[in-house]
């Protein structure tokens, strides 16, 4: 099913031709706006006095006018949309962050192609969906994340320069998770803007937990609404067996079955990466039951893998979808840019 928002595709000029005469010439008279707009805002003295005389509500009406065509499509049966006819490089209408946030809701996974942005513009539509992590760089905490972040954001790389990588989570495959899921406060939602990907593989792969949740027969869903599970993260490792395996540094317990805020849904709140076990079986049954649980949520018709281009704008909600990585080449460069977003205080 197709949800159509307004909004100019001004990267398919033929999403133009089917508009009527009149709509085709405010859609051409916004879209030259709203690149005035952008101009303005990389050349911000030059053009101030625009700004000025047309005020800034004019032109935010003209942007709305301007937004008439954005096609949201599913990527997915369960998971996941791409959305075009929407560029994140110049400021978003008022009246479209309601609808992207509507659109995030309904699918958990939202996919801008085609975007030039830097990374003050990806923190910039971070911030229309929670609060925009800026943890400082702290040696002192046991927290993974903290320790690895820079004021916001962060960059996954397999690059290295001088023998040292640019980045975090480097290299191949990475299982199944949910961001910060070891902490306290887990991250609402992640962005990752792919700024250089491998020719094959390297596949970021989404799994929709409340569908998983939601397929499970009622008198087990049942059982597992009440039990919690205790979830563990360390940079270092990105699989299952190398997790299990000593010292994790960072853990929270967090319900097994989370009702997502916005939508009502219940999803299971469990990863194969992170969930180390079910509190309270730390027993081959438990261990059982948590085996049978990861092999369900991962099942394809669960899972959206996109396949990255650059230019790709992802953002994912950490409450509703796991996510993991396919593997690729170790001499291919895979470079991406992230912020994580939190709950608003
Ligand atoms: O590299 C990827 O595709 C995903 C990395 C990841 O898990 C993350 O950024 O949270
Ligand atoms: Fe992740």
């Amino acid at each position: 099913m197709e949800l159509t928002i307004r909004r100019v595709d001004d990267r398919d000029p033929f999403t133009l031709l089917r508009l009527p005469d009149f709509l085709k010439r405010v859609a051409l008279i916004g879209l030259a706006f709203r690149r005035l707009m952008s101009f303005r805002r990389r050349k911000p003295c030059m053009l101030c006095c625009v700004e000025n005389g047309i005020g800034m509500n004019l032109a935010n009406v003209i942007m709305n006018i301007a937004n008439q065509i954005a096609k949201i499509r599913p990527a997915h049966p369960a998971v996941g949309a791409h959305v075009t006819g929407v560029y994140l490089g110049d400021p978003v209408g008022s009246d479209l962050v309601q609808e992207l946030r509507d659109a995030f809701a309904r699918y958990s996974v939202l996919c801008f192609p085609g975007q030039d942005i830097d990374s003050d513009d990806q923190a910039a539509f971070a911030a229309l969906f929670g609060h925009v992590d800026r943890a400082d760089a702290d040696t002192e905490t046991d927290d993974p994340d903290r320790k690895q972040s820079t004021p916001g954001v962060k960059y996954i790389s397999n690059i290295r320069k001088n023998g040292k990588l640019i980045g975090s989570l480097p290299d191949g495959e990475m299982h199944f998770h949910s961001d910060g899921a070891h902490r306290e406060a887990p991250y609402r939602a992640t962005t990752l803007f792919a700024i250089e990907v491998p020719d094959c593989g390297g596949e970021t792969r989404f799994a929709n937990m409340a569908a998983a949740f939601e397929a499970l027969p009622n008198n087990l869903q049942a059982r597992l609404d009440g039990l919690s599970a205790r979830h563990v993260f360390n940079y270092n490792k990105t699989t299952r067996e190398e997790m299990r395996r000593g010292d994790e540094v960072a853990h929270a317990v967090h319900p097994l079955v989370r009702t997502h805020p916005d939508t009502g849904r219940k999803s299971l709140y469990l990863s194969r990466l992170m969930t180390r076990n079910i509190v309270g079986m730390e027993n081959d049954e438990g261990e059982d039951l948590l085996t049978m649980l990861l092999d369900h949520c991962e099942k394809p018709k669960f899972v959206y893998d996109h396949v990255w281009r650059p230019g790709d704008l992802v953002i994912w909600d950490n409450r509703s979808v796991n996510h993991a990585r396919m593997d690729f080449p170790s001499d291919q460069r895979r470079l991406l840019r992230r912020y994580t977003i939190s709950d608003v205080d």
